[in-house]
């Protein structure tokens, strides 16, 4: 093999090698509750997206729960590290925005990925009930209709996915572990089912299984890769003997999202007795995975082209 057709093959080489790594992985939000505070940054900021603006060691989003009871908020930090969410006889919500509006997490190109980490204890978890009455959503909230104090959610055109669990020690019904697609542009964004459809359940988890304990540490994680102009989707809760196996997983590929925008992360227990009077949240992590645009590959083989013109004349 002559010198030059060595050095194209580098070139080559080089710029695959290039390519492959050149996807960049940035946390956005890593909040574990450092600082005692559960509201900073406030609005119109709503998240540090990556910066630690404040130098306090988190990555923070701003939280807003509405009442448990009537003057009572169902979100505080009652110590340094936690996140306590509290749930009585009524529903209540917990939402966080991880990115400013206009800032969103946008799965523009093909691979990019959405990664969200919520680490939870319950405790007072019913022993076993019917219902999905845990919802989790992952959408993006139209712009003005974001919360800017303690509230629940209100009616908006958001656009996503939603997990509805059933949560008890003992699941009680045949689609404990559920994924959803929102198929309702402009309502209320947890409480009414019907807005929700082209549903898939996890596998091989189903009514009797081992469910959650009090006092158990569990993880749950939810991906969103783009794939072409579908969408990969992703649910995995972890911990303690959850499914009899410590581990319960959902996933499906949309062909038609209804979103590739993401800024909101929202929690709603119906009550206490079909879920669990309180949740720990120990922490909230939301990273975000880019690969680079097939533009860029054009770019790459361009430098090739000139590597070669150049060593040609040469
Ligand atoms: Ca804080
Ligand atoms: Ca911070
Ligand atoms: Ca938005």
């Amino acid at each position: 093999m002559n010198r030059q057709r060595c050095f194209v093959l580098a070139v080559i080489a080089a710029s695959l090698v290039g390519w492959t790594t050149s996807s960049h992985a940035a946390t956005l939000v890593s909040d574990m509750w450092s600082d005692g505070t559960r509201t900073d940054p406030a609005s119109p900021v709503y998240s540090e997206m990556g910066v630690d603006s404040d130098s306090d060691g988190n990555l923070e989003s701003a939280w807003f729960g509405n009442n448990v009871t009537s003057g009572v908020p169902s979100l505080t930090v009652p110590s340094a590290g936690t996140l306590r969410g509290a749930v009585a006889t009524s529903s209540v919500s917990w939402t966080t925005y991880f990115t400013p509006e206009g800032s969103e997490v946008n799965l523009a190109n093909n691979g990019d990925s959405l990664r969200i980490t919520w680490d939870f204890t319950p405790t007072g978890v019913n022993s076993s009930n019917t219902s999905q009455n845990f919802r989790i959503a992952l959408v993006d909230t139209p712009s003005g209709a974001r919360l800017t104090s303690d509230n629940a959610p209100g009616s908006a055109a958001y656009a996503g996915y939603a997990l509805f669990l059933n949560v008890g020690q003992t699941t009680g019904r045949s689609t404990p572990f559920q994924l959803l697609e929102r198929t309702v542009a402009n309502s209320d964004l947890l409480s009414t089912s019907a807005n929700w459809g082209n549903a898939v359940n996890a596998a091989g988890f189903g009514n009797g299984a081992v469910g959650y304990v009090d006092g158990q540490a569990y993880e749950l994680v939810m991906t969103l890769t783009r794939n072409g102009s579908s969408l990969d989707i992703a649910a995995t809760m972890t911990g303690g003997n959850i499914n009899s196996t410590g581990n319960v997983s959902v996933s499906t590929t949309d062909a038609s999202p209804s979103s590739f925008i993401f800024d909101t992360f929202s929690l709603r227990p119906s009550n206490a007795s079909t879920t669990a009077s309180q949740f720990d949240t120990s922490r909230f992590k939301v990273e975000f995975t880019t690969v680079p645009e097939i533009g860029s590959l054009w770019l790459m083989g361009l430098g090739v082209a000139a590597s070669l013109a150049y060593w040609r004349r040469r």
